[in-house]
């Protein structure tokens, strides 16, 4: 582990086509946090996201960028900001949407939370929708009642306790991730957040919630399509049955 990174905190971003986000995202992110470093995942953007991050990664050593050769998927890429987490020595990371849905005005109070004045360090701190003071911004009566679904499915399934399960806006202590095996991770789409949730909690990790509201993105589009969905079901089920039978 570099010591040169102890006690740092990585914020990272996975992105597909978030051009029309990505500069507006880094300078926010920055300004909350000055002191972290900043991360972008980019799978080979053809509109350019990954060219951006490099000219800007070039102006602003805190900015740094980690190309993969196309679309390989949003839990892929999460792990593998985990990963870069691990190898650098950083204390924290932050893992984001990069279409403002999570907002960098919620990283001080998810980053506070981390080591609260009194009880244990936190492992997890999950920005949830589903907590007091939490909710969500422009999504559609239907979208709404399909996260809440998912998330009673989840929770029930996997015994989880957390409000928010689905949730991809959270810190964690990388100490914590260094103890689950992320090579181990089978979901490559939706599943992929009760996943890192369910080996966190089976490895003794401490897990909290702060509220954030969730906003609808603004610009760009959505790239997670339907068939993730069945997956998701049939993951989360598969995933239910280990529980039970402790494995
Ligand atoms: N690197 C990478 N990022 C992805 C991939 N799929 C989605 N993303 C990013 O993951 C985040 C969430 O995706 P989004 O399309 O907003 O999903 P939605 O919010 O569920 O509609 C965004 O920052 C996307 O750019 C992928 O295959 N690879
Ligand atoms: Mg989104």
């Amino acid at each position: 582990m570099s010591s040169e990174k102890h006690g740092k905190t990585l914020v990272m971003t996975a992105t597909y086509n978030e051009i029309e986000n990505l500069p507006s995202l880094t300078d926010e992110i920055l300004a909350a946090v000055p002191s972290a470093d900043f991360l972008v995942i980019d799978d080979n953007s053809p509109d350019g996201t990954g060219v951006w991050c490099d000219s800007r990664a070039a102006q602003d050593p805190r900015v740094r960028c980690l190309h993969r050769s196309g679309k390989l998927g949003l839990g892929t890429a999460i792990v593998a900001g985990m990963k870069y987490a691990i190898e650098n020595g950083y204390r924290l990371v932050v893992n984001m949407d990069a279409d403002f849905s999570h907002h960098p005005r919620y990283l001080p109070s998810l980053l506070a939370g981390m080591d609260p004045a009194e009880g244990p360090p936190v492992d997890l701190m999950i920005g949830s929708r589903y907590v007091a003071g939490g909710g969500t911004q422009g999504w559609p009566l239907k979208r709404r009642l399909m996260s809440k679904a998912v998330n009673m499915y989840a929770r029930w399934a996997l015994w989880l306790s957390p409000h928010d399960c689905s949730g991809g806006f959270r810190c964690y202590r990388v100490s914590a991730l260094e103890r689950i095996d992320l090579n181990s991770i089978r979901s490559r789409g939706y599943s992929f957040q009760e996943e890192v949730l369910w080996l966190l909690r089976r490895s003794g990790a401490k897990i909290a919630e702060t509220p954030i509201v969730f906003a609808d993105r603004e610009k760009g589009v959505s790239k997670i399509n339907g068939k993730e969905a069945v997956n998701f079901v049939r993951i989360i089920a598969a995933m239910g049955v280990r529980n039970l039978f402790g494995r």
